[in-house]
């Protein structure tokens, strides 16, 4: 199963994926799946193996008399074998997940994209860069509000580098189809990583990190469409064109699918909101 991630994958769909959305949709999220398939089914392993044992015991040497056996006996290859194992055990476990974490957070010196993430209370913003780092232009931008769930629209295929920034306090950007999350810090510290998407289609993003009031509210859709259509997409932009429009061009559906904006507009008898209308509407 190790060798081929492609029969991890469909023995994971057969369990739930175990508690994941799915393989995800990035090279990236591929490489976290399969360790975490693999993990759980190492740990399995060892728990059948344990479990057997334990009842093996439970029923061989169940009490059969009033006669206290041997109190100070032990087995000198059976005690280093129980602590020799579990050391093999997280040790090969650690391996990998040195191996793989270092591949997600790895960053490529020419990135093909760079999306600056810039999250508020309680809306995102994503800014196509010119370049790396605070001192590049943005090209083009496409911003939430409480009626547009901002649509972010990337290219599969390319490596996608991602800035973030937050204008107050701590977020976090969160695709769960990514197997992928990253908080967004306040101030100068700019979190940075990169992901490839290699399946198009689109993809629900939200907010992971208790942001305040409208915390919930904060999401955004992750589009991803084939390179052409991204270059389309990303000229029409910088021609002026809002993201629906561009979108539109594109043959997309303009607004998000797989989300839609919450209510803000709270009634008067909601708790603690008397005789006023949140979010400045
Ligand atoms: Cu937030």
């Amino acid at each position: 199963m190790l060798l081929s991630g492609c029969s991890i994958e469909s023995f994971g769909s057969k369990f739930g994926h175990f508690g994941w959305p799915g393989p995800g949709v990035s090279l990236q999220a591929h490489k976290m799946y399969d360790l975490w398939i693999a993990s759980v089914v190492a740990a399995l392993v060892v728990g059948i193996f344990v479990w057997g044992l334990i009842f093996w015991c439970v029923i061989r040497y169940r009490k059969r008399g009033d006669e206290l056996p041997v109190q100070t006996r032990f087995n000198m290859p059976m005690e280093v074998l129980y602590t020799v194992t579990p050391i093999l055990i997280v040790a090969v476990l650690f391996y990998y997940t040195a191996i793989v974490q270092t591949d997600v957070d790895k960053l490529s010196k020419n990135p093909d994209q760079v999306v600056e993430v810039v999250a508020f209370k309680w809306q995102w913003q994503f800014n196509y860069r010119d370049g790396m780092g605070k001192e590049a232009n943005t090209v083009t931008s496409t911003v939430g509000s409480a009626d547009v769930i901002p649509l972010l629209v990337l290219p599969v295929g390319e490596k996608i580098r991602f800035e973030e920034t937050s204008k107050d306090v701590i977020h976090s950007f969160w695709v769960p189809e990514l197997l992928f999350k990253r908080d967004v810090f306040p101030g100068s510290a700019r979190n940075t990583f990169e992901v490839t998407l290699d399946k198009e289609g689109r993809y629900v993003g939200r907010c992971a990190e208790l942001c305040g009031t409208y915390h919930a509210f904060m999401q955004f859709e992750l589009v991803a469409v084939s390179k052409d259509q991204f270059t389309q997409f990303l000229d029409a932009k910088k021609q002026g064109a809002t993201t629906q429009e561009a979108m539109t061009k594109i043959g997309k559906e303009p607004y998000a699918v797989t989300t839609e904006p919450l209510n803000t507009r709270r009634q008067s008898s909601s708790w603690n909101q008397s005789n006023t209308v949140a979010a400045g509407k």
